[in-house]
């Protein structure tokens, strides 16, 4: 297996790094092609919703990925840039964080950072587009819905280099990345992920898809990172990414 070799495309403004990434991945661009943009104008989250992204408030990058991985694990992708982005705010600016599943980075109930993996088919096989932008100063907290974002300025009190997130994302993006690709590889980023979610087990949700609303306890994740919930009649239900409109904790946390 190559060791991926990150290359970067910077840009003032893009729509959506996501598409930008997905055009190049179309015309064959290998992984490790990282667009990054100083502002988005039309950022967007899961189930077309947005993601603001004033110019120079936030990182917000897009990597292609062709991993060679089972199709059935392929949802993990979005739990190991989970991952990799809790690390890297560590490592980078010594900012602690939870991992909402699957895709949220929050400090507290604030939401930092938000994940978009998405698939593409390419003429090179299927490949997947992982956006994440980070807020790192406050000018887009206003903008997101009440007071449910926040930045590393907010949390820090300085403004952070960006350059050295970028350093630690790649880093531990290879990492990661790597371990995901070995034999144990999809175990082993379960592990991670519930080792750094308090989302894992025993918190209580009140969790939405499409077919239904309930509440329940965390029952930790299914090897392909679907999450089990136990619901107060004793029965395990198991979501998937594709079918969750929204997760919020609900009451108090219990084992
Ligand atoms: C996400 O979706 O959290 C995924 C966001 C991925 C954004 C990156 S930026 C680079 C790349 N290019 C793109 O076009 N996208 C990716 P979701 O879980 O659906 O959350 C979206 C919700 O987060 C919105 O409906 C708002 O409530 C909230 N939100 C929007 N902008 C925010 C911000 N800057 N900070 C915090 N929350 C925000």
């Amino acid at each position: 297996m190559a060791q991926l070799k990150p290359r970067v495309l910077r840009y003032d403004s893009l729509p959506s790094t996501n598409t930008e990434a997905a055009s190049q991945a179309l015309k064959g661009a290998a992984e490790g092609l990282c667009i990054v943009a100083l502002e988005q104008t039309a950022g967007r989250g899961r189930l077309q919703r947005q993601w603001l992204s004033p110019a120079g408030a936030g990182l917000y990058l897009s990597i292609v990925l062709r991993p060679k991985i089972e199709i059935g694990v392929w949802p993990l992708i979005t739990l190991m840039a989970a991952v990799v982005v809790r690390d890297a705010l560590l490592a980078a600016y010594a900012v602690e964080t939870d991992i909402k599943w699957p895709n949220d980075i929050l400090v507290g109930d604030q939401k930092l950072c938000g994940i978009l993996a998405e698939t593409i088919d390419t003429d090179r096989g299927r490949a997947v587009i992982v956006g994440i932008g980070i807020n790192l100063n406050a000018v887009a907290l206003p903008l997101a819905r009440g007071n449910s974002a926040t930045s590393v300025e907010a949390v820090t009190g300085s403004a952070p280099d960006p350059e050295e997130l970028l350093h630690a994302l790649f880093h531990l993006l290879e990492k990661h990345y790597g371990v995901l690709q070995s034999a144990a590889g999809p175990e082993e980023i379960v592990r991670a992920w519930c080792a750094r979610s308090s989302y894992a087990s025993g918190k209580r949700v009140r969790i939405s898809s499409a077919a239904e609303t309930l509440e329940g306890l965390t029952r930790g994740l299914e090897s392909d990172g679907a999450l089990r919930v136990e619901t107060d009649g004793g029965e395990i239900k198991t979501f998937r990414t594709g079918d969750v409109t929204t997760v919020r904790p609900a009451g108090n946390v219990q084992t």
